[in-house]
């Protein structure tokens, strides 16, 4: 199976010897996050015991450790919340000019840029990812969806000129684990700079940075009421979309959770916006810049564990480079440092939770069992917490499992094409459409690639960018509605004569 070996830097003599060498341990220190033993529910600006009296396990993926008790709501705590925020709707959002809605936004942004490290850690801490993911991604791009936002939220009229933007009321909003502050800044920041009030749901494995984002809402004396976190199972999320008092539902997760939505919505006059899986075309044509598509393929699949709903699982290679292209992968498989998320030096971290990896270990032994060859390199993964190999899949079918399914976890499957038809029928063989991505030099042939792309977003030399301007969504199973930019904004606005 492995190829790579335990240490694969090395310092080359000129003697022809060469001399190994091991990074020193550079683990981030968790001191800055003070964990209470127990997170209640946050509603109406405080926090608050759920009526279950019931109490679930939040653990350290890279451990297994307890990290905190989190309140498990009940149906009755969901009905509060709502009715707390239809509450501050009436009284105090939306009756609050755009200028003075900014103004709490702002200082959202500010907040979280000031608290960065303390975010950073904890959201590695709780979800397993690389600090240094966290740390220059999550974290400073929730900050800056604060910051865009706040900057729309007393233009709207201008944004959307001749018409009357007004907020819907009461946003449900239910996000994954994957990536739980950016999410949650993809979901509040353009709700309430469109004058909505919420009522958001953590998933499971992953509340901590909400409940710690109810304390950034005090600290910015947001009106009470305004955002509320409520924590608990699916079918407190279930609950959530289906309560009649809400006026919009926000879903981020699985497939099969937004198709249950779906039906949880329909016939009502409820707005819904579904951002849900992907299985993405990654293509490599043989004029591309090699070095650079290395590094935008690794950054496409083993980015956050391959636990992104836009990864890169799909690598399509041109076939007269794809030999030496997938040796120099493999390659650069091998320098990949896989451990402990707090790690400074760590590329993979851990599994965000149990069920995700056993997941990922069953399509991996299905790809084995379906004939496509396997590559893992040597690395050593911890002993403790849900770790696994960045690996590599080569000689994989088009109606694999590998090929279809979303895995999301650290796993490639390598496919071949001739022509850039090929390219297009075979990327767009999927029931997914959420992203792709095209290497090649020649901005014709991307521009020709961008227009037959079943996909929300297409990156042309480059994969896994985001900005807060710039919407993302999905077409087909992937979901529907845009979130960031303009486009973002209008989700969660009437605009009079329907939305
Ligand atoms: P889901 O089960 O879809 O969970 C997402 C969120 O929905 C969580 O907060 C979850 O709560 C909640 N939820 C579960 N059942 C619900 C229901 N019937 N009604 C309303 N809300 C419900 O996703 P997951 O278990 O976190 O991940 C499983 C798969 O989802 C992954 O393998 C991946 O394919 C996909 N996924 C996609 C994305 C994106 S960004 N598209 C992100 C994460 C996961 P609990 O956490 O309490 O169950």
């Amino acid at each position: 199976m492995g190829r790579g070996t335990a240490s694969p830097n090395s310092w080359a003599l000129g003697d022809g010897q060469q001399v190994p060498w091991e990074y020193a341990p550079a683990p981030e220190s968790r001191e800055i996050v003070q964990l209470k033993s127990r997170y209640g529910l946050f509603i109406g600006g405080k926090e608050v015991a759920p009526r279950s009296g019931q109490w679930f396990t939040d653990v350290d993926p890279a451990t297994e450790e307890q990290l905190a008790e989190i309140a498990r709501a009940t149906v009755e705590d969901v009905d509060q919340a709502v009715g707390v925020a239809r509450r501050a709707f009436k009284r105090d959002w939306s009756t609050l000019p755009g200028s003075e809605r900014a103004k709490y936004l702002f200082r959202i942004a500010r907040i979280l840029q000031e608290r960065s490290r303390e975010f950073a850690v904890l959201e590695s801490l709780d979800g397993g990812k690389p600090i240094k993911e966290s740390r220059d991604v999550d974290v400073p791009l929730a900050a800056a969806h604060f910051w865009y936002y706040a900057g729309w939220a007393d233009k709207l009229e201008y944004a959307f000129p001749n018409r009357d933007p007004q907020p819907l009321g009461v946003a449900a909003q239910v996000i994954p684990w994957n990536f739980p502050l950016l999410m949650l800044a993809w979901k509040i920041a353009p709700a309430l700079a469109a004058g909505n009030t919420v009522v958001l749901k953590p998933a499971s494995a992953t509340p901590l940075s909400a409940l710690f984002f109810a304390d950034v809402c005090r600290q910015a004396d947001l009106p009470a009421g305004v955002v509320n976190i409520i924590t608990g199972p699916g079918e407190i999320g279930q609950a959530l979309v289906s309560h009649p008092d809400v006026d919009k539902v926000a879903f981020t997760g699985s497939t099969a959770v937004g198709k249950e939505i779906g039906r949880a919505v329909a016939g009502t006059d409820k707005a819904l916006t579904l951002e849900l899986g992907g299985k993405a075309a990654n293509i490599i044509f043989d004029d591309a810049p090699i070095d650079q598509a290395i590094e935008g393929v690794v950054n496409g699949i083993y980015f956050n564990q391959g636990e992104v709903c836009c990864a890169g699982s799909r690598l399509f290679v041109q076939e007269s480079i794809a030999a030496p292209f997938i040796e120099r992968l493999k390659d650069r498989l091998s320098t990949l440092r896989v451990g402990d998320p707090l790690d400074k030096n760590t590329d993979v971290g851990a599994i965000n939770n149990a069920a995700q990896l056993a997941k990922i270990e069953e399509l991996v032994e299905a790809g084995v069992a379906e004939g496509a060859d396997i590559y893992q390199p040597a690395c050593e993964l911890p002993a403790r917490g849900w770790f696994f190999r960045p690996t590599l899949f080569t000689n994989v079918a088009q109606s694999s499992r590998i090929a279809q399914e979303e895995i999301f976890g650290p796993v490639l499957s390598v496919l071949t094409f001739r022509t850039p038809a090929e390219a297009i029928e075979k990327a767009n063989n999927t029931m997914y459409g959420l992203s792709a991505g095209v290497w090649t030099e020649k901005g014709s042939r991307i521009l020709d690639m961008v227009s037959k792309l079943r996909a929300g977003v297409v990156w042309a030399n480059t994969f896994n960018r985001f900005d807060p301007t710039s919407p993302f969504g999905g077409y087909k199973e992937s979901g529907y509605g845009r979130e960031g930019g303009m486009h973002g904004l209008l989700a969660y606005l009437d605009l009079g004569g329907g939305h």
